[in-house]
């Protein structure tokens, strides 16, 4: 059986270095050049434990090629991105790369194959796929105008393995797979259960799209319940993180970590599907996105507020003061700092503080361009935690357990509770 992948991130290519160690024959196909030819020389260019050593065996046993064009196969995976269109109101769903996914594969389908997508999407996203196959091939018959007697069959099967797990998790967790008929859907059951050692759940397309949705807005609002009760406490001179887990000795309570705001690309993204196809009816949702969304620029004015007590008291001048920052990336023990809301406290308060910012981040080894334009620097934990204002963003392993002794010209800002306040 040949599988061909749209999208090599980081889904796409876990799930065709994994299909290719059941020893399917996977083409992968990205746009990027670059990765293609990495992939090609058995090399990966996304982090991502256990990856490499995959992807190396698998393009070396010859199960795995990566290419710019697809070419005819017996199945397609879409797992391509779909973020949201930038600066428009109502964070509208960009699904332009799906598109050019459905124009790219489209010349290549034959009577019988199996189209898939992975890549989260809003209600309707499957239906709008097979519309634009549709329109590419009129000599192919479609299940929505035909039905299961459709020359080629579709489903939708979201990913739901959470990074740095990705591996364990692809076989490991239960699929939902919502074909657009129930034909459809037992053709990608089939494909998947090569695999898949979790259970694959059968339903139609558009419950298994809001069912991915609603898992990462279930986390989203459960987070930002714990943010605002954090912003509560810190009005009212309680430990936020005494209160939870005191409150989470209830048998039925269960309160998420407050932290900095909500990053990565999925919980902070996919809330937004389903306020914008139901704007008038998700209320909760669009608010939980707001107070996730508003607590980096919170956070920025305890800063704020700190520096002026530490100036205005005459124990530090404006020159003299120092800044740190602990940590970057979106979550702990992670590289990735795509829309982590530590880098963009970091980058608020450079801007406020220029040139005494210094970062502590132990995943990267060069700071990105915004952060050096204010001529924030990277610097060890021992010196950073000499700074006047110390702001502990992610809780990486490295300061798990971290002691401070406070001076009395320093404030510490401890954003994931990771100090013991004692
Ligand atoms: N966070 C908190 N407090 C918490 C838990 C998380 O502030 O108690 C923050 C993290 O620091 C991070 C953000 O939330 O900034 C998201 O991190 P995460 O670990 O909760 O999730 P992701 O984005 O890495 O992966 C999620 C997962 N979804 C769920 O757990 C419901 C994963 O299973 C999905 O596959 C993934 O989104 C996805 O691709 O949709």
């Amino acid at each position: 059986e040949n599988i061909v992948v749209v999208g090599l991130g980081y889904i796409g290519l876990p799930t065709a270095a994994v299909f290719a160690s059941r020893k399917k024959r996977v083409l992968g196909v990205d746009i990027n050049v670059k990765a293609v030819n990495l992939i090609n020389q058995g090399e990966v260019h996304i982090v991502e434990p256990d990856l490499d050593m995959l992807v190396h065996a698998a393009v070396s046993e010859g199960y795995l090629r990566a290419s710019t064009s697809p070419e005819p196969a017996d199945a397609f995976l879409i797992a391509v991105p779909t973020p949201f269109k930038k600066g428009v109101a109502g964070h509208e769903p960009d699904l332009s790369y799906i598109q050019a996914a459905c124009e790219s594969i489209a010349p290549v389908l034959e009577k019988g194959n199996l189209v898939v997508l992975e890549s989260t999407s809003p209600v309707g996203a499957t239906e709008q796929m097979a519309d634009w196959l549709a329109d590419a091939r009129p000599d192919l018959s479609f299940p929505q105008s035909v039905g299961s007697a459709s020359d080629i069959r579709i489903a939708h099967c979201p990913e739901r393995v959470l990074p740095g797990h990705i591996l364990r998790e692809l076989v490991h967790n239960d699929r939902v797979i919502g074909g657009m008929t129930p034909d459809c859907s037992r053709a990608a059951v089939e494909l998947y259960g090569s695999f898949v050692e979790g259970e694959c759940i059968l339903t139609n397309a558009r419950t298994a799209e809001m069912c991915k949705l609603t898992e990462n807005s279930f986390r989203d609002v459960n987070i930002a319940f714990a943010n605002e009760l954090s912003i509560i406490c810190d009005k009212q001179g309680i430990d936020v993180w005494e209160l939870i887990s005191l409150a989470n000795r209830h048998p039925r309570v269960n309160i998420l970590q407050p932290g900095p705001g909500v990053g990565g690309h999925c919980i902070a993204v996919d809330p937004w599907f389903i306020v914008s196809g139901s704007p008038e009816e998700a209320r909760l949702i669009r608010t939980a996105r707001e107070v996730n969304d508003g607590k980096p620029e919170w956070v920025c004015g305890k800063v704020r507020g700190l520096a002026s007590e530490l100036i205005g008291s005459g124990q530090v001048s404006r020159d003299e003061l120092s800044i740190a920052c602990l940590g970057l990336s979106f979550k702990p023990d992670i590289d990735d700092l795509r829309e982590s809301p530590a880098l963009q406290i970091a980058q608020m308060i450079a801007e406020d503080f220029p040139g005494k910012v210094m970062v502590v981040e132990p995943h990267i080894n060069q700071l990105p361009g915004d952060l050096r334009r204010f001529d924030a620097r990277l610097a060890s934990l021992e010196i950073a935690l000499d700074a006047n204002i110390v702001i502990l963003l992610v809780d990486h392993k490295e300061w798990k357990q971290l002691k401070m002794s406070l001076n009395m010209d320093q404030r510490l800002l401890d954003t994931r509770g990771v100090v013991d306040p004692r």
